[in-house]
C-alpha cells in the first residue's frame, strides 16, 4: 500500500458533512432549520459571555456547528452487522441499548458514535440505529412475506463492502479510498422514491405498523432525520412557525434549567412523499422529519435514577392539556427536586465532569476526595460539565410516535432483549454510563498527575 491512512475521525467528519449536504437537497426544510439553529446559537453566545468561554474552555464550541445526529432503521441482523462494520471505518461504535417495544414501536436500537474525548471533540456525529423486530408481527403470513422481501435486498454497494473489507485488512484507508468510501457509504442512506413492493403489500404492512412498511418496502434504510444541536431549544421551538416549520406539541426530556441535564428534543412532522410502487401504482409515504436537540451534562447512575423517577412522576400527574407551556411548567415544578448548580451535582455525584489541571499550581499528597475538593477551591483544578452524548428511550419513543401519524398502539408484550440485539449486531454494545465513568476517572488522574509533577 502506498500512501498513509486517513484517520477515522477525518472520514467521519467528511461523511457527516456529505450526509448533511445530501439531506439538505432531499429535504429543503432541513436547510431552513439549520439556518434557524445557527442564528439562535449565535445570539445565545453573544448574550452569554460566561457560557461562551465555558464552551470554549471545554473545547465544546468548535464542534457545535458540525454536530448532528441521524437515525435509520434496518430490517435484518445481516444489515445491522454490516452497518457496524461500516461505522467502524468512521470510528463509530455501538453505545447503549434502547428497547422501544415497551413504547409500542417494534424495534430495538443502539447509537453508533465516537467514544474517545479527542474523537468527540473533532466531530461527535452519531446515528441512532434501530433493528425491526419481525418476531413482533403477529400475523404469520405477513411476517414471512416481510422477511422474504428483506432478504432479497442489499443495502450496501459493492464498492462500500470492498472498502470495508480493505479497511479491516489494512487497518485504515488511504485518501483516495477514504473519499470513495464516503461516497459509497452515502448510497446506503439515500432516499428512494420507488418501493420494492406493490401498493397492496405496502398497505398490508402499513396496517400492521407504519414503521414496518417504512423498513420493509424500500431499497435502503433512508436517513429519516438529521438533527443539529441548539443552545436554546425553547427559542428555536418558538421561532419554528415563523420559518414555516410546524413543531410537535411538546419538547421531550427534562425542563429548561440553569444547568441543562441530558437531552431535550423536539421534532416536526414528516413530509408526505410520492412513491412509485412496484405495480406502477402511485401512493404516499411519510418517513422523513426534522428534529433539534439541546444537550446538557451526563448523569451518573444515581443522577439518572433521579431523572427517571421525576420524569415518571411528572407523567403520572401530567396536566390534561398537552400544550408545551403547561407541560414545561409542570415539569419544572417536579424537577425542583433535582439540584440545579454544578457544585452540588458534582458533590452529590449526580453528574459527570471534565477535570483539567490549571498551570502553575502544585498538588501534594494522595488523591482523596477532600484533596480534590481543596484543589478545586484553590483554583488548581478546573471542572467543566461532561456533555451527554447518548439518547433517552422515553424521548425517542415520543419522537417515533409523533412521526408515525400520532396513532399509537398498545405496548408489545415482549421482554427487552439486549442479548438478541447483540447477537444480530455481532458485538456487545458499550455501556454508556461505564464510558462516562472511565473518561471522568482518566481525566481526573491525568490532571492530578500534572499538578503533582
Ligand atoms: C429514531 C427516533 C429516535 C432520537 O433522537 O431520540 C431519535 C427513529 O425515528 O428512527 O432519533
Ligand atoms: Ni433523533
Amino acid at each position: 500500500m502506498s500512501s498513509a491512512f486517513v484517520s477515522s475521525d477525518e472520514i467521519r467528519d467528511q461523511f457527516s458533512s456529505a450526509m448533511s449536504a445530501m439531506y439538505q437537497q432531499e429535504v429543503p426544510q432541513y436547510g431552513t432549520l439549520l439556518s434557524l439553529v445557527e442564528s439562535v446559537n449565535q445570539e445565545v453566545l453573544a448574550a452569554n459571555p460566561t457560557l461562551n468561554s465555558e464552551l470554549q474552555n471545554s473545547d465544546e464550541l468548535a464542534r457545535i456547528n458540525v454536530e448532528r445526529h441521524g437515525a435509520i432503521r434496518v430490517g435484518s441482523a445481516d444489515e445491522l452487522a454490516m452497518l457496524r462494520r461500516m461505522f467502524a471505518v468512521m470510528g463509530m461504535e455501538p453505545v447503549g441499548y434502547y428497547d422501544l417495544s415497551v413504547a409500542g414501536v417494534p424495534v430495538h436500537s443502539t447509537a453508533f458514535r465516537p467514544v474517545s474525548d479527542s474523537a468527540l471533540k473533532r466531530n461527535p456525529f452519531r446515528v441512532f440505529t434501530s433493528l425491526l423486530r419481525l418476531e413482533l408481527i403477529e400475523k404469520v403470513e405477513l411476517r414471512k412475506q416481510a422477511s422474504e422481501v428483506l432478504s432479497s435486498r442489499d443495502i450496501f454497494t459493492a464498492n462500500a463492502k470492498m472498502l470495508i473489507e480493505r479497511f479491516e485488512q489494512q487497518g485504515g484507508l488511504n485518501a483516495a479510498d477514504a473519499e470513495l468510501f464516503v461516497q459509497e457509504a452515502l448510497e446506503t442512506f439515500r432516499w428512494h422514491d420507488n418501493a420494492t413492493v406493490d401498493l397492496a403489500t405496502y398497505e398490508r404492512l402499513h396496517n400492521e405498523h407504519r414503521l414496518i412498511a417504512d423498513v420493509v418496502c424500500f431499497r435502503g434504510p433512508h436517513i429519516n432525520h438529521l438533527t443539529p444541536r441548539t443552545l436554546d431549544i425553547d427559542e428555536v421551538q418558538r421561532r419554528m412557525p415563523s420559518v414555516g416549520i410546524d413543531p410537535k406539541a411538546t419538547i421531550e426530556g427534562p425542563p429548561r434549567r440553569n444547568c441543562p441535564i441530558l437531552l431535550r428534543q423536539t421534532s416536526f412532522k414528516a413530509l408526505e412523499e410520492t412513491i412509485a410502487f412496484a405495480d406502477a401504482a402511485e401512493g404516499k409515504h411519510t418517513a422523513r422529519f426534522g428534529e433539534i436537540e439541546q444537550r446538557g451534562i451526563a448523569l451518573t447512575h444515581k443522577g439518572r435514577a433521579l431523572y427517571d423517577r421525576l420524569l415518571a412522576e411528572a407523567r403520572e400527574n401530567a396536566p390534561a392539556a398537552a400544550n408545551n407551556e403547561a407541560h414545561q411548567a409542570h415539569l419544572s415544578a417536579v424537577f425542583k427536586a433535582f439540584p440545579d448548580d454544578y457544585a452540588t451535582l458534582r458533590r452529590e455525584q449526580l453528574a459527570f465532569f471534565h477535570y483539567q489541571a490549571v498551570a502553575g499550581k502544585a498538588a501534594q499528597g494522595e488523591m482523596s476526595a477532600e484533596q480534590v475538593e481543596r484543589l478545586i477551591a484553590q483554583g488548581a483544578l478546573a471542572v467543566t460539565p461532561m456533555i451527554y452524548e447518548d439518547f433517552l428511550p422515553v424521548s425517542a419513543a415520543g419522537i417515533f410516535q409523533s412521526n408515525l401519524g400520532g396513532s399509537s398502539r398498545d405496548n408489545y408484550a415482549s421482554s427487552s432483549s439486549q442479548q438478541q440485539f447483540e447477537q444480530a449486531l455481532g458485538a456487545n454494545v458499550i455501556d454508556e454510563i461505564e464510558l462516562y465513568t472511565q473518561r471522568q476517572q482518566a481525566l481526573l488522574e491525568q490532571a492530578l498527575a500534572q499538578l503533582a509533577g
